[in-house]
């Protein structure tokens, strides 16, 4: 082993929308996690592995943290709670112009555990020139002292990552690369096309339609030869019979949109022709049911 060979897990924790996954895709330079403008998007603990000749960071994407009763929630908080607990270091996302509405919530989480902690002030691309003072005041309150470091960062421009990336770097333990260097994620295929289907309901859907959505794949062919297409059968789950009316739109209209954007999504992903069939059923407040929230394969 080299003995500068650094390499471990890094949880990155943080409000809605503050850009964890973007930073996460990012980092990779690859789209393993999807994003969105709205909040509650992600709702898996997403593994991404990042090697270089210094060694191997190994992020978990999580959950945006707010507060809600809503039983799927309660599990997704579950979930990021794991990661806070399995990291060797600690990244806080902060939005730099909306700290989010949920930021209490993450800083107590954060102050019960005592990893190592980097707090990312992100989406400094938007601030504008004179709120920069009102910044710089912002990231010395966030500064963690001995703890860590904070920086101001851009995951949508990459400014500042080169330096965060390094600091993680320092603060995780000597040892041996802890995954193959050319793994990148965890998630199975099947698992990102339900994701990038999801992530078209997002783009298309207001109101509470997204987090009332859940995608289950289920039929995932792939080509027995070159040229051949894939075959995917998937169903979007949501609570009620209204919601469904909105998600299959006028005349067929929207669903048709989110296979189509989820079509184009998919043979970009997999590098060849996909075959997508969507169907819509209502499973009744699955949100508030563990056992669908668990065969949706979210949470736990
Ligand atoms: N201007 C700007 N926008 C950003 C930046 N980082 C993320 N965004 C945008 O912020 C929104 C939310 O980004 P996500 O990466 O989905 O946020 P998240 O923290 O993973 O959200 P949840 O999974 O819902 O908790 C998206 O519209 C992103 O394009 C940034 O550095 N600058
Ligand atoms: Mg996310």
């Amino acid at each position: 082993m080299n003995e500068e060979t650094r390499c471990g897990f890094v949880a990155i924790v943080g409000a809605p929308s503050v850009g964890k996954s973007t930073l996460l895709n990012r980092f990779l330079g690859e789209k393993i996690s999807i994003t969105a403008a709205k909040p509650q998007t992600t709702r898996h603990r997403i593994l991404g592995v990042l090697t270089e000749p210094k060694g191997q960071l190994i992020f978990w994407d999580t959950p945006g943290l707010h507060l809600s009763e809503r039983l799927l929630n309660l599990e997704l908080i579950a979930l990021a709670k794991s990661a806070l607990a399995d990291a060797d270091v600690v990244l806080w996302v902060v939005d730099a112009v909306r700290r989010g509405v949920d930021h209490h919530l993450a800083q107590d989480l954060i102050r019960s555990v005592n990893q190592p902690l980097v707090v990312a002030l992100n989406k400094v691309d938007k601030v504008a020139k004179d709120n920069r003072p009102r910044i710089e005041l912002l990231a010395k309150s966030l500064d963690p002292g001995p703890r860590g470091a904070v920086f101001q960062i851009s995951a949508k421009s990459g400014l500042g990552l080169f330096r965060l990336k390094n600091k993680l770097y320092d603060l995780l333990p000597s040892q041996n690369l802890l995954y193959p260097s050319d793994t990148l994620t965890d998630r199975p295929l099947r698992s990102l096309a339900a994701e990038l289907i999801r992530e078209e309901i997002f783009r298309l859907t207001n109101q509470e339609i997204p987090y009332s959505t859940a995608v289950t794949i289920e039929e995932f062919k792939e080509p027995h030869e070159k040229n051949d297409h894939y075959y995917l059968n998937a169903t979007v789950h949501v609570e009620k019979p209204n919601q469904k009316k909105v998600i299959i739109g006028q005349g067929g209209q929207t669903i048709k949109l989110v296979g189509q954007g989820a079509r184009r999504r998919l043979e970009e992903l997999l590098d060849a022709k996909v075959f997508l069939n969507l169907f819509v059923r209502v499973t009744k407040n699955w949100t508030k049911n563990l056992k669908h929230i668990r065969e949706f394969g979210y949470g736990g």
